[in-house]
């Protein structure tokens, strides 16, 4: 018989036995056969690896705390406990392109000046009277503020405390450090300084970008916002004035967006914001989109339903909705909810779907 005719009469487990015999042949040349990864390179649907998971506020303040006898910011540089997607731990990934950790800095403390390719945003959810300086200009924390570290930008915190107010003060950061990882594009320097010199008043970039207004000679080439905390009270008084004037979005509730002024756009490039109001007893319908989101309470109790699974949140906690993982949410009390995700990468690459059922 020839060669043809003994591989038309071969047992389908001796086909197989060529092919990996085959396989084997061609992997010391680093070669690999497409036909067996074709459908999980390109799913019919998304497919993450990470799961819905939810951090319990009251469970982690006492562990940052005991955290604070272990080390102190000046050592740690920055005190953090990363919040790990419970289903890729080791890869300090909350998604496949964020991070997210909860920071502590006590009263007197330092966390000294450094900068890095990798943009971060601080949501702030415990304590008032730390400041962080962001490349010559310092702003005071207060709970609830959006503040933004652009990439490259110098950034030392310190807590002072405020009006006879001294506590610990926690933020959540926001980087996007998984997605400079996977370019390979990360570069970072320490300061001479430990603390930068300010060069600019409390407040600047606000007056300057934070009325709707922008002076007249401003050369704007930054990729990212010129104005670096969004105060919360701010922000909080247009979703007040909006659910006494408006009904609300029957899957989002309120929900506004952070912009750069300047742009329109997403205030930093890699990350966008937003922060959303549910009214109290708001049952919201089912959607979802491709950009995984981090969520912070803001106030008020209430659930997230995240592919089937029930998550019961309160003041403080983080919760992480995957990519295109359906959610809905219920609010107990009149809840505020802060966001945010990789959704502007998503959309220069025009790959962002959303789907509102
Ligand atoms: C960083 O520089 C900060 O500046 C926070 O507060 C978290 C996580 C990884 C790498 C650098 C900060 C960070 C970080």
């Amino acid at each position: 018989m020839t060669t043809a005719a003994l591989r038309t009469v071969a047992s389908p487990a001796s086909a197989a036995d060529e092919r990996r015999a085959y396989y084997d042949r061609i992997r010391p040349l680093h070669l690999t056969p497409l036909w067996e990864s074709l459908h999980a390179l390109v799913p019919r649907e998304p497919q993450t690896p990470c799961a819905p998971a939810l951090w319990r506020y009251d469970a982690i303040r006492p562990l940052l705390m005991e955290s604070a006898e272990l080390i102190t910011a000046d050592e740690a540089v920055r005190r953090v406990l990363v919040l790990e997607n419970p289903a890729i731990p080791g890869r300090s990934s909350i998604t496949q392109s964020l991070y997210a950790g909860l920071q502590l800095i006590m009263p007197g403390e330092v966390a000294p000046s450094h900068r890095h390719v990798q943009s971060a945003l601080r949501f702030i959810v415990d304590g008032t009277g730390a400041y962080t300086t962001v490349g010559g200009e310092r702003t005071t924390m207060h709970p609830g503020d959006f503040i933004i570290t652009p990439s490259w930008a110098w950034h030392d915190h310190g807590n002072e405390g405020i009006e006879g107010v001294s506590e610990p003060v926690v933020w959540l950061d926001g980087l996007d450090i998984p997605m400079v990882r996977f370019f390979d594009a990360g570069f970072a320097e320490n300061d001479d300084a430990k603390v930068q010199h300010v060069a600019r008043p409390e407040g600047h970039s606000l007056a300057r970008f934070g009325h709707n207004m922008v002076p007249l000679r401003h050369d704007h080439t930054s990729a990212t916002s010129p104005i670096f905390n969004y105060p919360y009270a701010r922000s909080r008084e247009a979703l007040a004035q909006l659910q006494r004037q408006e009904a609300p979005d029957a899957w989002l509730g309120h929900k506004l967006r952070y912009i750069n002024p300047l742009t329109g756009g997403s205030p930093m490039p890699t990350i966008a914001t937003h922060l959303q109001l549910l009214p109290r007893g708001f049952v919201g319908k089912t959607h979802r989109a491709t950009d995984g989101a981090v969520y912070s309470v803001v106030e008020g109790r209430g659930t997230a339903h995240i592919a089937g699974q029930r998550f019961d949140f309160a003041p403080r906690d983080t919760f992480v909705v995957p990519s295109w993982a359906p959610l809905e949410l219920v609010a107990s009390d009149e809840v505020v909810l802060f966001s945010f995700s990789d959704r502007p990468v998503q959309q220069a690459m025009g790959v962002l779907r959303e789907s509102f059922d």
